[in-house]
């Protein structure tokens, strides 16, 4: 039983390919679970930017997020990580893959993160200009 209840829970994990859509918390608007680790990948094509925007962040506060907390990873590099109440600001980044990652420890839970996602076409964008 003990291991079961430490094991990643399914729905907090995915890869995520379509060019738009919401990702959020487990259990969202409903409180989180603790213990989880969860990655939510965004895979895009080549060339594109892909563009986050955060509807709702409620995430326990630690002085340095030691405690829950939101990562945002490129290429396996933290690029920000958040907790709190403060809904983070936009993100616009030049990248293929994107991971969200939610950590949370043992205690004390929130309504958790949602937020939406659009992929652009870098490359597109640059075609346009080439032929004006
Ligand atoms: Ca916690």
């Amino acid at each position: 039983m003990i291991l079961f209840i430490l094991c990643p829970r399914s729905e907090c994990n995915g890869v995520f390919t379509a060019k738009a859509g919401t990702l959020q918390s487990l259990n969202y608007p409903a409180r989180y679970d603790n213990n989880l680790d969860c990655s939510l990948i965004i895979k895009a094509p080549k060339d594109s930017i892909i563009h986050i925007i955060f509807d709702a962040f409620d995430v326990e506060f630690g002085q340095d997020c030691e405690y829950d907390y939101l990562m945002v990873n490129i290429e396996r590099n933290v690029h920000a990580r958040h907790c709190g109440n403060a809904i983070p600001e936009d993100l616009s980044i030049s990248t293929d893959i994107l991971e969200i990652a939610f950590i949370t420890d043992m205690t004390e839970v929130g309504s958790g993160f949602r937020l939406s996602y659009t992929v652009i076409s870098a490359k597109g964008q640059g075609e346009c200009r080439c032929t004006l």
